[in-house]
């Protein structure tokens, strides 16, 4: 037998985030005795966030579900897996026989789980579902949707080459506390020191003066929702300055390059300097040094994804990086070469294949608006739907709408998650998987979005609890229940390793999984190189410059210039480095700190208001209103509130806790799930317009 007493360090990655920074994870027995950076992972040198810590406190965490529960009249009971199964199988043929329809939601740890991911095929076919709810209609699909329509596959993400640029403008990201995003980056801030330190400038646009604002040479505000004006405006200074220069990219740009240019020449810069709150003279400055022939990079995130004019922005981005050249070059946006390739091994991406039942929404890359589902669930008639699945999501407080009063219509509703949240709390079963530290890990989704091409096989750190089950056993064996009892042919499984070392063996890259596994640390396989234009998937092997529904949302835009933005309060989120979306509310070591949930007001709108810190608050929107205390800060512009999301951890049936005990409002309660980016469906989680008031003491203290 094992020496209890002895300690040993493990070494694997921090799958909390897309940084995927290295760890060393000392145990000693099934005890965490510390966890500290891997100064020799090759991507990440050292680098972790308070978070990490985290993975400890979630592997022990009493309230974290052990066996599977299921809801009864008296409460939840714990059931062995094999009822589970059979119940929730017998149960979904019974309910999708009778006419109802089923969903599954997929929420964002499913991207930083690669062992999921090789099962859910099975489980979509058992359900019958062609298309998918997930968090990516709450964030990236904009970014994939232009990616497939410009570069010909919606994986095709252009990632900023940091180590090598002189020059970043980053748009509505917040990379100090996000740690990045669509980029996996660790150690950002030292990064873009480094960035400084040879030299090169950073600058923030965004409506909060950030963390990330805060090491910048320079931050702007921009009033949120504007951001498109600043990139035509961007785009038209070039273009007067005579630095539209896209140098060796000239031969691959198509017929929509001067289509594009023909709609961009129809603006002027003084109206829309005028529209986002920029000086003329510093968008013409920024021009300026986009178009130096430094390499630069523009990059935009959740402050320009999660708009209205979402697809758009992501468009004027491409061509912004086109246009100075910077696309494919050093120091630029790069494409990867990574060493597992989805975009050979998926097809490229469908759009508008066919529409939502609510809404008549376009299918995106076989997804249907995840803002939209509470309503798919309450609307009665055919194809109304009446059974989901959610995979580790919590789109009761992560996504709009309303969701307390759509679920409990479920026929059956099954919820893969360790916690009792404020959206499986309404499931009828709850299927908890094995802790964070006895599953492995590889970064499928997300080694091809880093800055370097690199590869990393984490082993389970901590064998398997007795009973327990990790995702993918459980995904893969709810899948078969199904079929099962609908009487379908059952697959073998095949296990995620098998899958994953098939695709290493597939791989140019010629590394085997047990060399990854050899290797803790990472093998680097070295910075980013040029691709283009070989790797463009489009059938003329050319970049699509103007998609016609991006060229059509531009014409449709003008209009919002004419009329000039109203003097209206607009509410923005906040993340911060100790919490991720809804759900590390429960870690101890996190949890601690001042109060995170507060508003935050700039002091004129303060003033106008009678508002001091501290004072209780209420914001309103069109669809709710919430609670909670004022920060007065001039860190946010005028105009504008922020609320992080991720928040009320006190919605009924949670039982968290840690989390409880400070449970805060959700963001979610006010932004509105009738806003969305008409052309990719996604939620719009910024700019959503609010009324403030100061609630009177006496009132809230009744
Ligand atoms: N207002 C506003 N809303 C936002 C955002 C915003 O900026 N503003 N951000 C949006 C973004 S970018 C995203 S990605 C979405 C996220 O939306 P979701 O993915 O729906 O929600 P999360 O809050 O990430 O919740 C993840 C859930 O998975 C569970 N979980 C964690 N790890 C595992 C695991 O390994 N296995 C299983 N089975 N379960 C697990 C957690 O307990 C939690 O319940 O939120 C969005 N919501
Ligand atoms: N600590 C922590 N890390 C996380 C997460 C977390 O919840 N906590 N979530 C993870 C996930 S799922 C994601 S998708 C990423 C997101 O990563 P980021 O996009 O970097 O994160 P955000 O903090 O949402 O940054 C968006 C910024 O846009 C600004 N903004 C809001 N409205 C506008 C606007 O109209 N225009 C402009 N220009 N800016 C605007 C906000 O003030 C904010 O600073 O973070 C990931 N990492
Ligand atoms: S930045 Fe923090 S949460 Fe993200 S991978 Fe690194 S240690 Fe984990
Ligand atoms: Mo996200």
């Amino acid at each position: 037998m094992a020496d209890e007493s002895a300690t040993t360090i493990h070494a694997r990655t921090c799958h909390l985030c897309e940084a995927n920074c290295g760890v060393l994870i000392e145990v000693q027995g099934r005890k965490v005795v510390s966890i500290k950076g891997n100064p020799d992972h090759v991507l990440s040198r050292g680098h972790i966030c308070p978070k990490a810590t985290a993975l400890a406190d979630l592997q022990d965490d009493p309230d974290r579900l052990r066996r599977p529960v299921k809801r009864t009249e008296s409460g939840w009971e714990e059931i062995d897996w094999d009822t589970a199964f059979a119940e929730i199988g017998a149960r979904m043929a019974e309910v999708t026989e009778g006419g109802g329809q089923p969903a599954l939601y997929m929420g964002n740890p499913n991207a930083h789980n690669y062992a999921t991911g090789t099962q859910t095929g099975v489980l979509r076919k058992a359900l019958g579902v062609r298309t998918l709810y997930s968090a990516s209609t709450l964030d990236q699909i904009p970014h994939q949707l232009v990616q497939m329509w410009m570069y010909g596959h919606n994986a095709l993400f252009p990632i900023p080459d940091i180590d090598r640029t002189q020059f970043m403008l980053i748009i509505g990201g917040n990379p100090l506390a996000s740690n990045g995003s669509v980029w996996t980056v660790p150690d950002v801030k030292k990064r873009l020191k480094a960035v400084q330190a040879r030299g090169g400038q950073v600058v923030v646009v965004d409506p909060r003066r950030t963390e990330t604002a805060k090491i910048a040479d320079a931050h702007y505000f921009v009033r949120p929702g504007t951001d498109t004006a600043l990139l035509l405006a961007l785009l038209k200074a070039l273009d007067e300055a005579g630095l539209v220069a896209p140098g060796r990219l000239e031969p691959m740009l198509d017929e929509g390059w001067d289509a594009a240019w023909q709609a961009i020449r129809g603006f002027e810069v003084a109206p829309l300097a005028a529209h986002c709150g920029i000086d003329e003279s510093v968008i013409r400055d920024l021009a300026a040094k986009l178009g130096s022939g430094d390499p630069a990079i523009v990059y935009g995130r959740m402050g320009v994804s999660v708009t209205e004019a979402g697809t758009l922005n992501l468009w004027l981005i491409q061509l912004l990086n086109i246009a100075t050249g910077n696309l494919d070059r050093e120091g630029g946006v790069m494409f990867s070469s990574p060493v597992i390739d989805l975009v050979a091994g998926a097809g490229p991406g469908t759009y508008d294949r066919f529409r939502s039942r609510i809404g008549n929404r376009p299918e995106v890359i076989s997804e249907f608006p995840s803002a939209l589902l509470p309503e798919e669930i309450a609307t009665p008639g055919e194809g109304q739907i009446k059974a989901l699945v959610v995979i580790s999501g919590n789109p009761a407080l992560s996504a709009p709408g309303a969701w307390g009063e759509a679920l409990p219509q479920l026929e059956l509703m099954v919820s893969i998650d360790m916690y009792v949240t404020a959206t499986s709390a309404h499931a009828h079963y709850i299927l908890p998987p094995c802790g964070p530290l006895e599953k492995d890990h590889y970064p499928l989704l997300l080694g091809p979005i880093a800055i370097r091409n690199y590869a990393d096989y984490s082993a389970p750190t901590l064998p398997m609890e007795e009973g327990a089950k990790a995702d993918w056993e459980i995904v893969a064996e709810l899948a078969r229940a199904i079929l099962a009892a609908k009487g379908e042919a059952v697959p073998n499984i095949v296990p995620p390793r098998a899958v994953l070392a098939s695709m290493l063996a597939r791989s140019d890259y010629k590394v085997t999984l047990e060399e990854l596994e050899a290797n803790p640390n990472g093998v680097d396989f070295g910075p980013h190189v040029e691709r283009l234009p070989e790797r463009l998937q489009t059938p003329d092997k050319r970049i699509a410059c103007a998609p016609p529904l991006c060229l059509e949302a531009l014409e449709q835009w003008r209009v919002h210039l004419e009329a000039m933005p109203a003097d209206q309060l607009l509410l923005i989120g906040r993340r911060h480095v100790r919490n991720n979306n809804s759900w590390l509310h429960n870690s101890p070591r996190l949890a601690k700190g001042p109060d995170r949930c507060t508003a935050m007001i700039h002091p004129d709108d303060a003033a106008a208001h009678g508002i001091a810190t501290g004072d209780q608050v209420r914001v309103t929107s069109r669809v709710g209103s919430v609670q909670l205390a004022a920060e007065v800060s001039e860190d946010v512009m005028r105009g504008v509130i922020s609320i992080p999301h991720g928040f009320g951890q006190d919605k009924p049936g949670t039982r968290l806790s840690v989390a409880a005990r400070r449970p805060g409002v959700s963001l979610n309660d006010l932004t509105d799930p009738a806003a969305m980016d008409p052309i990719s469906g996604n939620a719009v989680l910024n700019g959503t317009p609010v009324m403030l008031e100061r609630v009177e003491q006496a009132v809230a203290a009744e």
